[in-house]
């Protein structure tokens, strides 16, 4: 009797989990999409942007001690991801969540929309859209009930309100921010009622995303993971595929 893979032991739970309503969750990190061009946020860091630790770009006193160096490294990686395509990977997920009607949660801590380009409906986006924009400060007219739209913003680096000079922001959660509150408590609820949890692309390193691998394996999940190189939360996991996610999710999730 050849031994079980570890990829054919994911698809007999797969196909466990495929038979009840919320029997699958999905976490993906930026793993998911590089090879779809998209740099990982390590890899982002590569050339230009090695010099600078990502926490001090991606967070406000980062921005606010240079608006225009962080607006910059938003404008470069936001061009990368319109000129990106849904990878197999990602086409792989959308067409098991579209054969599996209630059965797959898909949660993403990557600020791309290729899930949603691929199809995906629902996807839990934890650290917001790196394609939209808003104030840094809160708008004075908010009280008033019409809020400046940041489409209005004078087009400089970043942009600002010509009335009161209110700055631009990608609408992403940086270092030190809480997650939308909403996003992080339907993916808790995900993991905690999943008979499956699948890992993919994400080197586990950012909190709370990488607590809801832990919080699935304590709800009595079985926790898989695709990722070609060692993780932070290898230990949580019962399975782990070293593949890629554009190779591997194909196979995984083929009818
Ligand atoms: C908060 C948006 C508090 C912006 C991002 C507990 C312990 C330790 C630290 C903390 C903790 N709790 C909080 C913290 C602090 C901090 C944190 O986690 N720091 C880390 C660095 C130690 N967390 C926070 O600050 C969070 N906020 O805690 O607020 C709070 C609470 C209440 C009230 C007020 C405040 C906010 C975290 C979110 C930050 N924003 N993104 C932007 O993108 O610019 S995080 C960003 O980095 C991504 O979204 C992603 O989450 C993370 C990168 O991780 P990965 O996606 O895993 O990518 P990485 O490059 O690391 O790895 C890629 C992996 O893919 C690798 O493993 C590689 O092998 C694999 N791979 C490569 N190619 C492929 C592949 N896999 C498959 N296929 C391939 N082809």
């Amino acid at each position: 009797m050849p031994r079980m893979t570890a990829t054919d032991t994911v698809r007999a739970e797969l196909a466990r989990a495929a038979g009840r309503p919320g029997g699958l969750a999905v976490l993906t990190g930026a793993g998911m999409s590089a090879e779809s061009g998209i740099p990982t946020f390590r890899d982002a860091m590569s050339g230009l942007w090695s010099r600078f630790d990502p926490a001090q770009l991606a967070s406000e006193e980062g921005f606010r001690a240079d608006p225009a160096r962080v607006w910059q490294w938003y404008a470069e990686r936001r061009q990368g991801v319109l000129d990106a395509q849904p990878n197999a990977g990602h086409r792989a997920l959308a067409d098991f969540q579209q054969r599996h009607p209630g059965v797959m949660t898909l949660i993403t801590q990557n600020v791309d929309d290729l899930h949603q380009r691929a199809g995906a409906t629902g996807v839990l986006r934890l650290h917001g859209d790196i394609l939209q924009d808003r104030w840094i400060d809160p708008c004075p007219r908010a009280q008033r009930g019409n809020c400046c739209d940041t489409g209005w913003a004078l087009d400089t680096q970043p942009p600002v309100c010509a009335e009161c000079g209110n700055q631009v922001r990608p609408d992403v959660v940086w270092f030190g921010e809480s997650l939308p509150l909403g996003m992080l408590t339907a993916a808790e609820q995900a993991v905690d009622g999943c008979a499956l949890l699948l890992v993919v692309g994400t080197s586990g390193a950012v909190w709370p995303a990488a607590g809801l691998a832990h919080r699935a394996r304590r709800a009595g999940a079985t926790v898989a993971i695709v990722n070609p190189q060692p993780s932070e939360i290898d230990d949580v996991a019962h399975h782990h595929i070293r593949g890629t996610a554009a190779e591997v999710l194909p196979v995984l999730l083929a009818a």
